[in-house]
């Protein structure tokens, strides 16, 4: 029995994450498996920055192959939209974003029970693997969810890979040509010979500390910021605005406020650097595909949870075979980088990274190595179709 189409549905709490990874997710179910996917977005302003094709004011609208659709959480007001409205064989509850009751109904009455899944937020905790496909009964409906984990483990769901971003990347590594046109893109003039470093971050405390070090420091950098958060804070400590094409120099710095890109430019960037600092969930995954060294900056969350999440990412990377200083080299930066208190002292918060620059071809090489053993997980859109074809075999809820 074959699962051929699938309803998404995705909030946007905060930032890019959330549309980010249901629109890769999205792309890539119609893409390379060929299904018909409906993607129901609660604000289309925020898609729009990733995709820049979508018009936040249509309330139909195709692109890559996916349907879009504009939706209100926690409402039935404005769903279903058609009378006929019949859900697809799989509905997806991105990060457990509440469906309309409403649609519940219609999942209930189907002739065939369409698999619902709640696609959870990416965790590198030994937990994950234990929740990974659990199940929840509706408590009034004949339904059953099933919980998908994407994760780090052989017991989770893996993570979002497309088939061919391996070959993507190397073709891009070894073109000058197409690193020309990435940086003519960006507006950006390569500096020869610098250390060349992505910074994708929060607002974050150790910023100005970070580019006074590489300001005064021996070697040169370049920094490249995209529009948003960091590039603010950026223009806060040079005191003045900075501009998409006019880069900034300060001492052995040369900073660059680059544009924000549609998505499937991101990993342009993140290629052509040494160093990528990165943030949330998705843009994690594409600078380990990357398999350059990478920095952290995790979203934050209430109570300090987010600190458990990130040490236990930086335990799997000391697992993984690199050398003990490798690895305190990495656990320096990422908790310097994400304010922990031993790190509040800016002479610490220098010896953290000169402890990662030191560690650089180390960590290059263990990052690559992780990448190649995590890609062993299986991509986690191919993992999420077996699941629910298995699910609809067992269930009989949908015809092959
Ligand atoms: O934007 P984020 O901080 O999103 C966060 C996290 O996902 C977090 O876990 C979640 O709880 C919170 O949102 C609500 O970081 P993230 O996940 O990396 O998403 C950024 C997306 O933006 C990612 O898909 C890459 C994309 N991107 C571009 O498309 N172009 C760009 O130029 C840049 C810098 C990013």
């Amino acid at each position: 029995m074959t699962i051929r189409s699938w309803d998404i549905f995705c909030t946007v709490v905060d930032n890019f994450g959330d549309i980010g990874v249901c629109w890769r997710l999205a792309r890539q179910l119609a893409q390379e498996h060929g299904h018909a996917v409906r993607l129901w977005v609660d604000d289309l302003h925020s898609f729009a920055r990733l995709a820049p094709e979508i018009n936040p004011a249509s309330p139909l609208q195709q692109l890559a192959g996916v349907e879009v659709r504009p939706w209100q959480p926690g409402t039935d007001k404005d769903f279903p939209v058609e009378a006929d409205f019949a859900p697809h064989d799989v509905v997806v509850e991105a990060f457990a974003c509440d469906l309309p009751f409403a649609l519940l109904q219609r999942m209930a009455a189907a002739p065939r029970k369409p698999v619902w899944l709640n696609l959870e937020y990416l965790s590198a905790e030994d937990w994950v693997g234990e929740h990974h496909r659990m199940t929840s009964p509706h408590p009034r409906l004949p339904l059953v969810k099933h919980f998908f984990f994407p994760g780090f483990a052989h017991d989770t769901g893996g993570l979002l890979r497309e088939a061919l971003l391996g070959a993507q990347r190397d073709a891009f590594v070894s073109s000058p040509a197409a690193q020309s046109a990435l940086w003519h893109r960006l507006g950006v003039q390569p500096v020869a010979g610098a250390l060349r470093v992505s910074l994708f971050a929060y607002a974050n405390p150790m910023l100005p500390a970070l580019l006074a070090q590489w300001r005064d420091g021996a070697e040169p950098v370049q920094c490249l910021v995209p529009q948003g958060l960091a590039a603010q804070q950026v223009a806060q400590w040079l005191g003045t605005s900075i501009t998409v094409g006019e880069p900034g120099q300060h001492g052995n710095l040369t900073l660059n406020v680059i544009p924000f890109v549609r998505q499937e430019r991101f990993d342009d960037l993140l290629w052509a650097c040494d160093v990528n600092f990165v943030r949330g969930e998705d843009s994690l995954v594409r600078a380990l595909w990357a398999a350059r060294p990478l920095v952290w900056h995790i979203y934050p969350q209430d109570d300090e949870a987010h600190r458990v999440k990130l040490d236990a990412w930086l335990a799997r990377f000391s697992r993984i075979g690199v050398a003990g200083e490798t690895a305190a080299a990495m656990t320096g930066l990422c908790h310097a980088w994400n304010g922990y208190e031993d790190y509040r002292d800016p002479a610490r918060q220098q010896a953290a990274w000169a402890a990662f620059r030191a560690q650089l071809p180390a960590l290059a090489t263990g990052v690559d190595h992780w990448q190649r053993q995590l890609q062993h997980l299986g991509d986690l859109a191919a993992n999420m179709v077996s699941f629910c074809e298995a699910q609809s075999r067992n269930s009989g809820t949908i015809l092959g």
